[in-house]
């Protein structure tokens, strides 16, 4: 970590409010991190600086200020600094900037391109609200909704410059064996299904360990610390999990991993053969690994989650035949609370080898679409345009 810059108006500023886990922060981070490596300046206002911590633990000691690859991270606090504002100011999933921002802003010529990033979805409305402008009611100025997705009608996907192939050279290389080498599993792992597991609570782990520990094949279970290691825990016996543990019932081997960068959670997903995953930034860091994967997805109190679910499976599974078109949606919902995830578990985990093939494909057609830092540097370019 450096010292902090002098305060300058950045290209970019980023603001974000932690609402919840990781994965706004998260989001948040890798796109600042994007920008900076293109050379950009860029500003990241994060409300939490603990959560901030826990992805970048560099900067968890520095008290509201820091210098992180490129990137100025200042601590959003109350009363709101003012510093003047970037030339691109992003609002992070709706989280309404400082007024006084808001007023420096207007008081800019001109005015910076202020964008709305919004939450990623596959549903078809996305096409129709992406780049939507939005004018302010009394200050002139216009804030564009700006929507990550899955096709040409949405911003894209946050996707690093040289992602895939760093990702094929880590698999090339003997990555995999390795990183399990490094944790001591080396000689577990040869014939076993290794699969990660990153997700919210889950009941449905209490049947499914029941499934997997009379599984023909041996399955090695990485864990990340977690929301889920207390259902984890349960499901094994009742005692607590913590970093570093090893538990062995039958043909399961369950192994408890700090919770790492985000550079190490993408090795982590690359080593596996089947990745559970949840909310949006690790979602995403599941399909560019191009291995099965299974979403849980960030519960809304109206039940918005469940099309946003369908939505994306019906994508996702397009193409594929019907039976493991069915193994996978059934496997999916009960991860999701829709069914029993043991009862799915046979036909899906029979499916795996088809829907590693499948899964490449479709991650290679969205790495076909440009990212979404991309797309957004075009987009706000093209908002600052003069009106000519
Ligand atoms: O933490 P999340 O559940 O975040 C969610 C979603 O973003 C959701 O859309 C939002 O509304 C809700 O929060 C409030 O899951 P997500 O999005 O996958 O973010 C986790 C981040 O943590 C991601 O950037 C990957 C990172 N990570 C690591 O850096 N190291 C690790 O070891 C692990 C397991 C994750």
């Amino acid at each position: 970590m450096n010292p902090i810059a002098p305060q300058t108006p950045p290209e970019w500023e980023i603001f974000c409010r932690v609402v919840d886990n990781y994965g706004d922060i998260g989001v948040c981070w890798r796109l600042a991190r994007m920008l900076a490596a293109t050379g950009a300046t860029v500003r990241l206002w994060v409300d939490d600086w603990s959560a901030l911590g826990r992805l970048c633990p560099a900067v968890a000691d520095a008290t509201g200020a820091a210098l992180l690859a490129g990137v100025e991270l200042r601590q959003w606090s109350s009363p709101f600094p003012a510093p003047a504002p970037g030339a691109n100011v992003i609002e992070a999933f709706a989280c309404e900037l400082p007024s006084s921002q808001v007023h420096a802003m207007a008081r800019c010529s001109p005015p910076p391109a202020w964008i709305n990033l919004e939450y990623l979805s596959a549903e078809d409305w996305v096409a129709g609200c992406h780049r939507l402008a939005s004018p302010h009611p009394a200050l002139g100025l216009v804030k564009h909704f700006f929507f990550p997705g899955f096709d040409a009608g949405s911003g894209g996907l946050l996707r690093e410059p040289g992602l895939l192939a760093a990702r094929d050279r880590y698999r090339a290389g003997g990555g995999r064996a390795a990183l399990l080498q490094g944790l001591g599993l080396g000689a577990d792992t040869a014939d076993a299904l290794v699969v990660s597991l990153f997700a919210y609570e889950q009941p449905a782990l209490a049947e499914l360990v029941g499934a997997w520990r009379h599984s023909p094949q041996p399955l090695v279970l990485l864990v990340p610390e977690g929301r889920v290691l207390a259902d984890l825990a349960g499901a094994l016996g009742g005692d607590p999990l913590a970093v570093g543990e090893r538990r062995r019932l039958d043909a399961l081997q369950v192994a408890v991993l700090p919770f790492s960068d985000q550079d190490g959670y993408d090795r982590l997903l690359w080593s596996c053969d089947l990745n559970f995953v949840r909310g949006e930034d690790s979602f995403v860091r599941a399909q560019w690994a191009a291995a099965p994967f299974v979403w849980q997805i960030y519960r809304q109190p109206d039940d918005a989650h469940a099309d946003k679910l369908d939505a994306f499976l019906a994508r996702y599974a397009a193409g594929l035949d019907d039976a493991p078109r069915t193994a996978l949606g059934r496997f999916w919902k009960a991860w999701n609370g829709e069914g029993s995830a043991a009862a799915a578990w046979p036909d899906f985990a029979a499916a795996l080898p088809l829907l590693a093939d499948h899964t490449a494909r479709w991650s290679a057609a969205l790495a076909a679409q440009d990212d979404l830092a991309t797309q957004l540097k075009r987009f706000c370019n093209h908002i600052r345009q003069p009106a000519g």
